[in-house]
């Protein structure tokens, strides 16, 4: 008998079939067992990737057809309370990607519906966290080697984005990833957030207004600047330097094959967060499905990070019209401690 743990992925969008893709060629003792998605083109597309499994529309009706032993959430970030709820009240083990919901106040009602299963089953897909770079910029960090962190230089650069993508987005669906990486380099909580207009990108799509800056302070006195870019045609890059007492560090920048021809001298860089951090994501889904094996049940963000994000958000938003946004949070319950 197969002792793979059996993953119902919900949504087959582009993050969806890429961890379809993942689980079923990469992470070890994980199968893909059901695909919930609407769309039936996709879901064919997607199911092309996971032999064997089932396909369905609405995730309660693979929960009632028994059909996983875990939900990996994939949809887009407003879609995942009418999964997260029914995941929860089956007690199934959930890696729920950014957002965890939408907004601070639906994510305390999953906070609330969580404790009463005696402990964490949510983990949140905060992948950077697992990426080699920002592992080891985070432990030079705790090191001290440096001395102490001052300033994280944060560039987070888009080539372009779909239609869809509004201005409240540059913070909830992108500058999302700071609020959650930034306080965990930096060892401490987020205390306010600013936004400042530079010159507006001309190839910015009509309904935006970016590029942005955004000014992350946190309590321990650490300034944190993110440039949020999502025009910037050339391709995708996520890169960051840190400034400490003695010295800097530098992480995300281009590697691999430097080319010299005609004159000029190149190497590659990514196009799209799918490649950049397709390590991390590897590490993140194989470290959870190893957690569900072993009875832990996550091994990364909890959805105590996922709301302290929703709150960063929220200021975050409300920075976007001007101002210093404070970002306050209650006291953490214990059950996440
Ligand atoms: C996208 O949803 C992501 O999560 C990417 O990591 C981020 O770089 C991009 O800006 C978002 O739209």
């Amino acid at each position: 008998m197969s002792t793979d743990l059996r993953i119902g992925v919900i949504g087959a969008g582009l993050m969806g079939a890429d961890h379809i893709a993942r689980i079923t060629h990469r992470t070890a003792g994980a199968v893909v067992s059901a695909v919930v998605e609407p769309d039936a083109g996709r879901a064919a597309a997607a199911a092309a990737n996971a032999p064997g499994a089932q396909t369905f529309t609405r995730v309660e009706d693979a929960i009632d057809a028994g059909a996983l032993d875990a939900v990996l959430i994939a949809t887009p970030g407003q879609f995942h309370e009418p999964v997260l709820v029914p995941a929860l009240e089956a007690g199934l083990p959930i890696l729920c990607e950014k957002p965890l919901t939408p907004d601070s106040g639906s994510s305390w009602k999953i906070l609330e519906l969580e404790q009463k299963l005696g402990r964490p089953h949510i983990q949140v897909g905060f992948m950077r966290r697992f990426d080699a770079e920002y592992r080891a910029l985070r432990g030079l960090v705790a090191s001290g080697d440096s001395g102490e962190l001052m300033l994280l230089r944060c560039a987070h650069r888009n080539a372009t984005v779909p239609d869809t993508y509004t201005q409240t987005m540059l913070i909830t669906d992108s500058v999302v990833h700071e609020f959650d990486v930034v306080p965990w380099l930096a060892g401490s909580p987020i205390q306010s957030v600013e936004v400042k207009y530079p010159r507006r990108n001309a190839l910015t799509p009509t309904h935006l207004r970016e590029p942005i800056l955004v000014m992350i302070e946190l309590e321990n006195g650490v300034l944190a600047d993110v440039e949020m870019n999502v025009s910037m045609q050339f391709g995708y890059q996520v890169a960051t330097e840190a400034v400490f007492e003695k010295g800097l560090a530098r992480i995300g920048q281009p590697s691999g094959m430097q080319q010299w021809r005609d004159g000029r001298y190149s190497i590659a860089d990514h196009t799209s967060f799918v490649t950049r951090f397709a390590e991390a994501y590897d590490a993140q889904i194989q470290r959870w499905v190893d957690a569900v094996h072993g009875g832990a049940l996550i091994d990364g963000p909890n959805a105590w990070d996922g709301y302290l994000v929703a709150l960063a958000c929220e200021a975050g938003v409300k920075a976007l019209d001007g101002g210093v946004v404070p970002v306050e949070a209650p006291t953490r319950p214990a059950f996440y401690a």
